[in-house]
């Protein structure tokens, strides 16, 4: 049976915006979201899973589920309504109430400062392709360092890439640009510099705790041995790993990944991104100090040539086989025959898991630990007719799902990599950013209308994993 080390971390990860609801309590200035939602009119994030108001009943649920540490965002509109300037008292007392709140559970707080949730103002004034957002997003994380020394472990920025190639590759975030590679390859530089001036800072600042970055990483392979399609996986990997990889953890971009990146630009007519020799210096320094990275990974990629234009179908409803992803100079998405997919396509894979976290480890020493900050499988599922309080949820598929890929975390520590703890997307059912409410990833049922919790049975599974460090 394989093991898990006896320190390793088991948790449970959420975003602020996508659990805490209460989007215009207390002094809450908008985000980007907010309007974008109520427009789109799929869904709302009110009340998302209302942790604003049921943190400690979540905590209290987690710590008896053997959840040892969770992932919470702060939502930086509620600290800065305007994103700069005026601090809100409400939203201060808010995070130290639920930082109280982990410290009587026993359970450690991984703190985000930016989960996907701009304050409206900074969007509208570029998000981060504007040097104002950049510097009040260093101002608002050393407020936060500051204010909140109970917090010992940070995370700058969750998937710097997942952000921009929504916001400007397939629209599928706002403001819901299309096809602008440029645009992204400039915020993902931008929000690498943020993130290193942040690192910097909070070391200069010596308050003994940790901080690292989270990123989205998808092991891509070729979909076949031919030379086109390896080099279309290359393409893929530059466009969604390496420049992020080599950024924030080598502290420069290896010549190899900029010529790739710059083949993407150059086939869609598109300028390079920019960056100074000043922002160079703080990546260097900041991959110096980094004290993790975090792996975002829930499916791998297959990738084969393309040569069209390019045309994106999000499957955001869990039809089964709706998505597509053909991208102009990178390449087509086309899984093998036999890989296994969720309901919204992601492929069920976990040596891409095996195979990411080797990847850091061998080529990229400077840091010194890894954390899998997000792995999990959305699910339909609804509460059984004459539910109780009692009543636990069958699902056999996550349990399933958790089995293999934790297995092949436990295979690749047992390989050398240095990875210290486990956070399951998600702690409860939450509201998903482009699939509402109907993708349920939680360790905990949330019925919605009444905001009741139900355990699962994957909850259970997840109890004695965390007591014995043995998987099941
Ligand atoms: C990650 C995000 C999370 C979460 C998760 C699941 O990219 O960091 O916020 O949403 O993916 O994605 P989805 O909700 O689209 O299924």
């Amino acid at each position: 049976m394989l093991k898990l080390p006896k320190d390793f971390l088991m948790g449970g990860a959420s975003a602020a915006y996508q659990v805490e609801g209460a989007t215009k309590e207390d002094g809450k200035g908008k985000v980007l979201w907010d309007d974008y939602l109520e427009k789109q009119g799929r869904f709302s994030p009110d009340p998302a899973a209302d942790f604003y108001h049921r943190y400690d009943e979540d905590l209290t649920l987690a710590e008896k589920y053997g959840v040892q540490t969770i992932r919470v965002s702060i939502a930086w509109s509620r600290i800065f309504p305007e994103g700069t300037g005026k601090v809100e008292p409400r939203g201060v007392e808010y995070y130290h109430k639920l930082f109280a709140s982990c410290a009587k559970h026993h359970i450690i707080p991984f703190v985000t400062l930016h989960h996907f949730d701009t304050p409206l103002t900074l969007h509208d004034k570029g998000d981060w392709l504007s040097q104002e957002m950049l510097d009040a997003f260093v101002d608002y994380a050393k407020f936060c360092f500051k204010e909140f020394p109970e917090v010992k472990y940070w995370i700058t920025i969750n998937e710097p890439t997942s952000m921009a190639i929504q916001q400007t590759v397939s629209g599928t975030f706002p403001p819901g640009t299309k096809g602008r590679f440029d645009l992204a390859f400039q915020a993902e530089h931008n929000q690498m510099v943020a993130s290193a001036r942040i690192i910097n800072a909070y070391k200069e600042m010596n308050l003994g705790g940790q901080i690292g970055i989270v990123h989205a990483l998808q092991t891509v392979y070729p979909y076949s041995d031919s030379p086109e399609d390896k080099h279309a996986a290359d393409l893929m990997d530059a466009f969604e790993d390496r420049l992020y990889l080599d950024g924030t953890l080598a502290g420069k971009y290896n010549p190899e990944t900029l010529s790739l990146v710059k083949e993407i630009l150059d086939a869609n007519n598109q300028p390079m991104f920019k960056s100074t020799d000043e922002e160079m210096a703080q990546l260097d320094k900041a991959a110096h100090q980094i004290d993790f990275v975090g792996v975002n990974n829930y499916f791998s990629k297959w990738m084969r040539a393309y040569k069209g234009e390019s045309e994106m179908v999000h499957n955001g409803t869990g039809a089964k086989g709706t998505s597509v992803s053909r991208l102009h100079g990178i390449g087509e998405e086309k899984k093998p025959d036999g890989i296994e997919t969720t309901d919204w396509d992601w492929s069920i894979y976990p040596k891409g898991m095996y195979d990411i976290l080797m990847r850091i480890h061998n080529e990229y020493p400077l840091v010194p630990a890894i954390y899998v900050t997000e792995n999990g499988i959305g699910l339909k599922e609804s509460l059984p007719e004459g539910a109780t309080s009692d009543t636990i949820i069958d699902d056999p598929k996550r349990i399933d799902y958790l089995k293999k890929y934790i297995s092949a975390i436990a295979k690749a520590i047992n390989d050398g990599a240095n990875v210290k703890g486990y956070f399951i997307w998600s702690l409860q059912d939450q509201f998903s950013w482009t699939n509402g409410y109907s993708k349920r990833y939680g360790l905990f049922f949330v019925d919605f209308p009444t905001q009741k919790r139900y355990v699962k049975k994957s909850a259970l599974w997840f109890k004695k994993l965390s007591e014995t460090h043995e998987i099941p």
